[in-house]
């Protein structure tokens, strides 16, 4: 007699049965055989686990990560940019991650994934770009009265945006290099000049 399907031996799937299975449904392979499964059922449990992987895959795929860090976000002391640590009381500034110390209780500020690749590893809103590519500095580095970029693009320009100088700065134009154009009152006549113009040492009272 012609079979046209696969024969079974009492419970367990011979070589034979699962080999025709596999030929018919493209599916499992020999090999199902001597698990002592079913063909059948080890398709679905196979199918399962390969959609299992691609959520996870997909979810992975799609920045889940990357947002844990967005939420982050705080304001500290100061009105400045801040990480918030695991805690979610604890704001530390923006240059405290990275910095070689553990700010946070549990050092989540000196992790890995946020320090590996600095600083395309750390989220955006911590970062500010100088004007010249090749340079960035921390978010509460800009508007903060120094420096940092060395061209001062992080104190002055467009790219900055900062208000005008606090009452405890002098607004002109700098000597030394540190400052842009605020200079602490606190440097007003104090027999060195800061301003081009002298203005720190006639005209500021500290
Ligand atoms: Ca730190
Ligand atoms: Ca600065």
């Amino acid at each position: 007699m012609n079979r046209t399907h696969p024969q079974r031996n009492g419970d367990v799937a011979t070589f034979d049965s699962a080999k025709s299975f596999s030929e018919e449904q493209g599916c499992c392979r020999p090999r199902c055989a001597h698990l002592c499964c079913p063909p059948r059922q080890a398709c679905i449990v196979l199918l399962f686990l390969a959609a299992v992987v691609a959520i996870v895959g997909l979810a992975i795929a799609l920045g889940l990560q990357p947002r844990a860090l967005v939420d982050r976000f705080c304001v500290a002391s100061h009105n400045w940019t801040g990480f918030l640590c695991d805690d979610r009381l604890t704001c530390i500034q923006a240059s405290q991650v990275c910095d070689r110390t553990a700010n946070c209780r549990n050092g989540e500020d000196e992790q890995e994934k946020l320090c590996g690749d600095l600083p395309r590893s750390l989220p955006e809103y911590l970062v500010f770009h100088c004007s010249n590519p090749e340079y960035w500095v921390y978010a509460d580095q800009r508007c903060n009265g120094m420096n940092d970029c060395g061209d001062c693009s992080d104190e002055m320009g467009s790219l900055a945006a900062c208000p005008p100088c606090g009452p405890s700065w002098w607004t002109c134009s700098p000597v030394h290099y540190e400052y842009c154009s605020c200079v602490p009152r606190a440097l007003c006549q104090d027999r060195v000049q800061h301003c081009v113009s002298w203005s720190d040492e006639y005209l500021c009272r500290p």
